[in-house]
């Protein structure tokens, strides 16, 4: 061997070494600049009428998660018992629904809904990307047809409900923006008075709440205290962001039957 061709056999000995070495380094720096985040996470959504007639009418919600790239998320961890869970709500804040998308693959995730009626629904998102944080994407969509007349969003004179059977008495320790604040629900029997100890876990918790401003513009994050029993209290966590009307749903389970309970409040 001449002597450049040893100096360039012995430069690239060097030179691989001088790259393998800090290469676990650098696949640190591509995990952690690989994390999906939610403002790399890009949603389409896709709403297809049903054939069916007014006023109820099915209709598929077709939800792509991709990377701002265009790639496709392919993997989800669960969470709450589920991959992703979706919101929907009608734009007066009247009809709620929580449900669960059927994963296809590709990122893509589809359920069918029956909508109340035509209009403008505003659709939220929870997952969980493998690898990513967790996430909330919201859209509004507008469905064919001839929507409901409207219903105003009024705070309630008071919190306590009946739904179902159960009378459902809502306190919140402070209403105040931007303080840690409790939401508490105490469940009796509507007839008896008794109080309800069969709260039975919904999505691996007491419950689940969730929290929209009027406006549908802020959804309210909201999580359960850890190590509840099975009532009459069912404890949560929140903080809302700007003072306003906000619509609060809570959701229980007893009898392997899920009901909801709203509530409208005013943050002053
Ligand atoms: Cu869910």
């Amino acid at each position: 061997m001449n002597k450049p061709m040893m100096f360039i056999l012995f430069m690239s000995i060097l030179l691989s070494a001088c790259g393998s070495q800090p290469s676990w380094e650098n696949e640190e720096i591509a995990a952690a600049s690989d994390r999906i985040m939610a403002d790399n996470v890009e949603t389409r959504w896709t709403i297809e009428d049903g054939q069916t007639s007014e006023p109820g009418r099915e209709a598929l919600i077709r939800l792509e998660i991709r990377k701002d790239g265009g790639k496709p998320i392919e993997a989800f961890d669960i969470n709450h018992e589920k991959l992703l869970h979706l919101i929907v709500i009608s734009k007066d804040l009247s009809y709620f629904n929580h449900v669960h998308p059927e994963y296809k693959g590709n990122g893509v995730f589809e359920i069918a809904n029956d909508f109340p009626a035509g209009g403008e629904y505003r659709l939220i998102a929870d997952f969980k990307p493998t690898g990513g944080d967790s996430m909330t994407k919201m859209e509004w969509v507008k469905l064919g047809g001839e929507p409901a007349a409207p219903i105003p969003v009024v705070p309630d004179a008071n919190w306590d409900k009946t739904v179902e059977g159960k009378r459902v008495r809502l306190s919140i320790d402070r209403l105040g923006v931007n303080e840690d604040t409790t939401l508490s629900f105490f469940f009796t029997d509507g007839k008896t008075g008794q109080p309800v100890t069969d709260l039975q876990p919904y999505l691996g918790a007491i419950g689940h709440v969730v929290i929209l401003s009027e406006d549908g513009e802020r959804y309210v994050h909201v999580h359960a205290e850890k190590g509840q029993g099975t009532g009459p209290n069912a404890v949560f966590e929140t903080r809302f962001p700007k003072s306003g009307v906000y619509k609060i749903w809570g959701q229980f389970q007893v009898d392997n039957h899920v009901f909801t309970v709203p509530y409208v409040v005013n943050v002053p």
